[in-house]
């Protein structure tokens, strides 16, 4: 249906529901006056179809026919993000599952623009990490400085952006945030999530859960809170529920689940005891604190071994000093080195199978964008590590015996 017709009909049928809407009110605006939540009402919006313009996606035979592969935007082989029309890690785009299968790509990351934060503004932050003001984030080669290994070895693409619609209840999005996981994951290429809020790792769940099977993924989840909290805000899931409906809808099992950094306020009693029964693997600041960083690394390491690895990272699991710039800040936490070196740990001992970077405020950050240039280089020696693995290091903790001793030791 085109657009002209759509608007024509979503008229007449607003003009309709006014006269036959069976009940008239649900104690507030009557539907007369409020058509998007009259039970009864055919046109009422679904964000999914082709009335909701923030949903549609563009003809790409709009664009020049050209053969699958990756399509390289800049005029210049080297430059950092200020020379370049910004993607991710300066990273070539690929815009279809072909382009992913052609160019053989390892790594598509995508951005996500959804917005629902305790204080908003991860909406941009997919754009703020395709143009962060940093020497280093020139097209994605260097070597990682504690293991010796170049990232640039690692075919990387920017696959655009899994969401559109910033303004929506952000349930909404998840279908896309599944579908683009689903594409991705349906080639060779590890997907990677920049940007946005915790709710989309309900989308990357499903799309695991659909591919490999319930139980058959852990998920890595670092973080200050536990986000396993009951529905609420009108939502079945929301960015601090996800995991609850997750396990209570049998995507995941909690025994799936291992969380690293878990402060602040919350759980309370009772989601404690619920986190215990569906036998979550919890790791909280007070277990680090008790008995130190690098035992607790170990632990969790020791947990994981052997397992497919979804990593889902709230940069609010890293200390407010380290990154101050996220929608829901809590005191303490991970440092930015101890967050570094478990990503690239994960990357060295487990296959990835997904991972994701969100809760990023631009908007909060400092002015020289700590906590963008902290997820950059999380993204990095993530990539690092996986990279790492594929050349045949297997020990998490292993280091470049270069960059340990010095010509006159
Ligand atoms: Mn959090």
């Amino acid at each position: 249906m085109n657009t002209f017709l759509s608007r024509v009909l979503l008229t007449v049928g607003i003009a309709v529901t006014f006269n036959t809407s069976a009940s008239e009110s649900d104690g507030g605006i009557p539907y007369k006056w409020a058509p998007w939540k009259d039970p009864e009402n055919p046109m009422i919006l679904k964000m999914t179809d082709e009335k909701d313009v923030l949903f549609q996606r563009r003809d790409q035979s709009m664009g020049a026919k050209r053969e699958p592969g990756l399509f390289y935007p800049n005029r210049y082989n080297f430059g950092p993000n200020w020379t370049a029309i910004p993607t991710f890690l300066g990273a070539p785009i690929a815009q279809t599952p072909e382009d992913l299968k052609a160019a053989k790509v390892d790594i598509a990351m995508f951005g996500m623009s959804i917005g629902d934060q305790v204080l908003p503004g991860g909406r941009f932050a997919a754009q703020q990490m395709r143009s962060l003001i940093d020497y280093m984030s020139y097209p994605p080669q260097g070597e990682d400085q504690f293991i010796g290994v170049d990232i640039g070895k690692l075919v990387m693409a920017d696959y655009g952006n899994a969401t559109a619609n910033w303004m929506a209840d952000n349930q909404v999005n998840l279908d896309e945030v599944h579908k683009i996981v689903s594409e991705i994951l349906g080639t060779d290429a590890i997907p990677v999530g920049i940007g946005g809020t915790h709710i989309q790792s309900y989308g990357f769940m499903t799309a695991l859960a659909e591919k490999y099977g319930p139980g058959e993924v852990a998920i890595v989840h670092v973080d200050a809170h536990y986000d396993a909290y009951k529905a609420g805000a009108g939502r079945f899931v929301h960015n601090g529920s996800f995991f609850k409906l997750a396990v209570d809808s049998g995507v995941i099992k909690g025994s799936d689940i291992y969380q690293v950094g878990l402060r602040g306020t919350t759980p309370g009693a009772y989601d404690l005891n619920w986190m215990r029964e569906n036998k979550l693997n919890f790791h909280f600041q007070a277990e680090i604190e008790k008995y130190g960083w690098d035992a607790v690394l170990v632990k969790l390491l020791s947990e994981v071994k052997g397992r497919k690895v979804y990593l889902t990272f709230d940069m609010d699991g890293v200390d407010p000093a380290y990154a101050p710039g996220v929608g829901s800040q809590d005191p303490d936490g991970l440092t930015a080195g101890q967050a570094i070196q478990l990503v690239r740990a994960l990357g060295i001992q487990n296959e990835i199978v997904a991972a994701e970077f969100n809760e990023y405020n631009p908007l909060l950050d400092d002015a020289h964008q700590t906590t963008g240039i902290l997820m950059d280089r999380l993204i990095r020696s993530l990539l690092g590590g996986i990279q790492g693995r594929r050349e045949g290091i297997t020990d998490p903790m292993y280091y470049d015996p270069e960059r340990l001793v010095h010509a006159n030791q």
